[in-house]
């Protein structure tokens, strides 16, 4: 059944607000499944997304773009487009001699780290297609694209490399004026930072009389395909200068135009309406966002530029896009000695916002859940002709998870036992916590057997290992794998002075208001920034509970620099452990300033006084005044204690002493059909633990999706460059993104080990699904093409390059060439520190 938008107002209008949420009452609101509040208007079309946004006279722009890869300008025509009707205007970046500001890093991970410029339009050099060369501007949208076609542009073409281990080599240079493609050499070694041993030392013993299983994977580039494109509106005409866009970082990309424009930051206001998704990518500052700004101030008229999907696909960052090499040592008994981790990382044609600092992540995540005695981790980042790659879902945390649980694996099969047997042998227990990594990071807290344990029974663990081995024994000719990935992940992106030591541009913290209306109503004022993850109902909920008010009457307002005028958005899963927490502790103050007021009110002394249920009644009385009577009572002021102020509200900034560490047990069964190649996934059961749920209908939506994004990336997805640098992956036809119809149902449960980063006890959930999915699924068609010789599969694994897996069977250096992945150079990422410098190893 297909329902029009008219017909879904229709019945929204038909249907009260109460037929969407649960009426409050019925207990704690913190646990409760409720429907998201956001929903009402977003799936009615009742929002305004950014393209949606009308201004009077608001002109619209289209970029023209450069098809080629790495080009000189030579001339640019602009006068097929000027005269056209409805044209008000083109302009190339010779009309902006100042410039129009800048897509800044701000993730330096090495004061040597070569960053090359990158401005939002190019006037001499494109160093990748996409890159902005004019823009038109028009009455229409439709016709600014029409003329966008009409202008002329003359380049010579430059020789271009795309592929990062072909960068390495700095035959050809992505930015010849940089003498190198070798953007930054980062390392963590166990032995220097004093939290290990020498894993070279651990390799070569095991060489000796261990286990040493060496192998290199690919992360293949990804797309952040968000349902609403990009999009930004510029109104020139006010005493600020207003932009809304399609952004998860209003408040970043505020500080970073003022900064780069030279723009006061009082006369910038930025509204972040409802996001349609980012998923990492609309983490950005991009070109598009600065030129609209420019043109709507040289104009002084509003302007709007929406991308097409095509855009989006080929100039919104990319993501992942690492080779990696690990090698891991251990005992002939399975206890693992040492893990070396080689990296290097495509950035494409610039340092992003935090695009070198993404594959460094790795660092703190390649030893996972694991004990290892000895670890290295090597990251060269290196420039290519390419779009830039920058934070997608997980971010530097799929990319780790993937390469250790596929070695575990790998480990496993060598000594022949059981996969989740090799790994409970190796990782931490549930009673050493709180564990300190040998990368140096303190894990607070977590039960790995616990999960485990439940994903097992729910998924039938043993059963399905006997139906493998039945059709093994009988040469089925649809094989049965079972994948495992048992995961942890550091997000809740915080502590500011750990950031700071890793030279991350911006802190950690997070802010949040409080503002008791009169009337008895709640305004939440969060520097979050959700474009999906459903903030304003589980805000709510937690306000309901701790300042014992009906979820109905909580408002949360976010996203608008002039309402929300201090925080630092949504990314890196940290929205809850940072964000909420500092809305508990606004709360907190709240309650505590209601004190003074309360005892005043009711003639007792504070000490007398408990809060209960949005209450302060006298201990043994039944003497009270509710939380919204002292709200009315501070508005009034007619009578109040004179060591107060009036009013109540409160503000709360928290900045958590440590990351949060989500983990799970992943388990995958994938049936493969050694014929064709082609695979089915059969069952998926997932048990997570992030402490504490807000709302567990939230966290079931966040893990789905999250699961589906990842096992994209193990079947589907992948972002293909031609040999000329263009973008065949550059619609939904060739980008195989999945719909819900290509996924089965998942089992989802949870178990709790609370976090002590945050009064809540929750650690963060939206990515947990993604980084966690991938492994488990290639490690499900690996296991069942183990017995025909096959220990990789490179992703995505297409039923084709399944096909050609089993064709080249047994024949085991061909196995990888016939899947066209060039070999990791040996030492690779172990660059000339001298050109690079080095990372400070914390
Ligand atoms: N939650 C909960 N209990 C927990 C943990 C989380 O109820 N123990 C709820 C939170 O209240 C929140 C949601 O789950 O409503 C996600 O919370 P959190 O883990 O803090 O993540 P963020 O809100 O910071 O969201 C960022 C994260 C990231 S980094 C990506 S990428 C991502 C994701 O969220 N992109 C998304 N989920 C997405 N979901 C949608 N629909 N669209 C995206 O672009």
């Amino acid at each position: 059944m297909t329902v029009s938008p008219d017909a879904l107002v229709e019945i929204a209008e038909e249907s009260p607000q109460a037929d969407l949420t649960e009426p409050s009452g019925a207990g704690p609101e913190i646990g409760n499944r409720r429907l998201r509040k956001e929903d009402q208007r977003l799936i009615t079309g009742r929002t305004k997304w950014t393209d949606n946004i009308v201004l009077p006279g608001m002109l619209h722009l289209a970029m023209v773009r450069s098809p080629f890869a790495h080009a000189k300008i030579t001339s640019i025509d602009t006068s097929g487009a000027q005269g056209l009707p409805n044209v008000v205007a083109v302009f190339t970046a010779a009309d902006f001699p100042d410039g129009m500001g800048a897509c800044a890093n701000a993730w330096p991970i090495t004061p040597e780290q070569v960053t090359p410029d990158h401005l939002p339009m190019i006037g001499e050099r494109v160093a990748c297609a996409g890159e902005i060369v004019a823009v038109v501007v028009a009455r229409s949208a439709k016709e600014a694209r029409d003329a966008a076609e009409q202008v002329d542009v003359d380049y010579e073409e430059l020789p271009a490399v795309f592929d990062a281990m072909e960068a390495m080599k700095d035959e050809i240079l992505a930015h010849p004026d940089k003498g190198t493609n070798k953007s930054a050499f980062w390392k963590l070694d166990s032995k220097e930072a004093g939290t290990g041993g020498d894993v070279d030392e651990a390799i070569a013993k095991a060489r000796q009389d261990g286990v040493v299983i060496e192998r290199e994977f690919r992360q293949q580039r990804l797309i952040p395909a968000f349902m609403e494109p990009r999009s930004t509106v510029v109104d020139p005409t006010g005493e600020q200068v207003t932009m809304w866009s399609a952004t998860q970082i209003p408040h970043i990309l505020r500080f970073l135009i003022a900064a780069t424009t030279g723009m006061p930051e009082s006369k910038v206001r930025v509204i972040a309406p409802d996001v349609g998704g980012g998923f990492g990518g609309k983490l950005q500052t991009t070109p598009e966002e600065f030129i609209t700004l420019a043109v709507a101030r040289r104009l002084g008229k509003p302007c709007k530029y929406t991308e097409t999907r095509s855009e989006s696909l080929i100039s919104g960052h990319h993501g992942r896009d690492q080779y990696q090499k690990l090698t891991l040592a251990a005992e002939k008994d399975g206890t693992v000695t040492g893990l070396k981790v080689d990296l290097v990382a495509n950035l494409g044609a610039y340092v992003a916002i935090v695009g070198g600092g993404v594959p460094v992540l790795g660092a703190w995540m390649f030893n996972s859940i694991y004990k290892f005695p000895a670890y290295q981790f090597n990251c060269q980042t290196v420039l290519t002709n390419t779009t830039w790659v920058d934070a997608y879902r997980g971010a530097g945390r799929p990319e780790a998870t993937f390469g250790i649980e596929r070695i575990m694996d790998e480990l496993a099969a060598e000594l022949g036992r059981d996969p989740l047997e090799v790994r409970e042998q190796n990782w931490i227990k549930h009673e050493e916590f709180p564990f300190t990594s040998v990368a140096g990071m303190t894990y607070d807290s977590g039960n790995y057997e616990a999960a485990t344990a439940r994903a097992k029974e729910l998924f039938g663990y043993d059963a399905l290992r006997a139906e493998q081995a039945e059709r093994r024994e009988r040469k089925d000719p649809v094989q049965l794998g079972i994948g495992v990935s048992t995961f942890t992940e550091m997000c809740g992106l915080a502590p500011s002075r750990v950031l700071g030591s890793l030279a991350y541009g911006a802190g950690g913290w997070e802010h949040a208001s409080i503002r008791m209306l009169p009337t008895g109503k709640v305004e939440v004022i969060t520097g979050t920034s959700p474009h999906g993850q459903g903030h304003e109902t589980a805000w709510s909920q937690i306000v309901a509970d701790r300042l014992g008010v009906p979820f109905e009457d909580v408002e949360v307002l976010h996203g608008d620099t002039a309402v929300a005028y201090k925080g630092l958005d949504t990314y890196g899963s940290r929205s809850l452990v940072v964000g909420a927490e500092a809305v508990v502790r606004a709360a907190d103050k709240v309650i505590e300033k209601a004190k003074g007021f309360a005892a005043h009110m009711l003639e007792a002394s504070e000490d007398d006084l408990e809060f209960v249920g949005g209450r302060y009644g006298v201990k043994g009385t039944d003497k009270g005044v509710g939380l919204t009577d002292i709200a009315l009572a501070t508005f009034a002021s007619h009578d109040y204690p004179e060591h107060l102020e009036p009013g109540i509200d409160a503000d709360a900034t928290f900045d958590p002493d440590n990351f949060s560490f989500p983990h799970g047990t992943h388990l995958c069964a994938m049936e493969v059909d050694t014929e064709t190649g082609q695979s089915r996934m059969r069952s998926y059961v997932c048990v997570d633990d992030i402490g504490h749920i807000i709302n567990p209908l939230i966290v079931e939506g966040q893990i789905h999706g999250g699961l589906v994004q990842g096992i994209a990336q193990a079947l589907w997805e992948e972002a293909i460059f031609d040999e000329n640098g263009t973008l065949v992956t550059g619609s939904f036809v060739d980008y195989t993104l999945p719909t819900a119809a290509d996924t089965i149902s998942f089992v989802t449960e949870n178990t709790v080990s609370p976090s002590t980063t945050n009064t809540l006890g929750a650690k963060g959930v939206g990515e947990a699904g993604t980084i966690a999915s991938t492994p488990a699924v290639v490690n499900a068609i690996v296991d069942a093409l183990r017995p025909m010789g096959i220990d990789d599969v490179v992703m995505p694994c297409t039923p084709q390059r399944v096909w050609k897996a089993i064709q080249t069977a047994g024949d085991h250096s061909g196995d990888v060439a016939a899947q066209a992945q060039p070999h990791f150079d040996e030492g690779a990422a172990n660059a000339d520190p001298g050109v690079t410098g080095e990372g400070n190893g914390q």
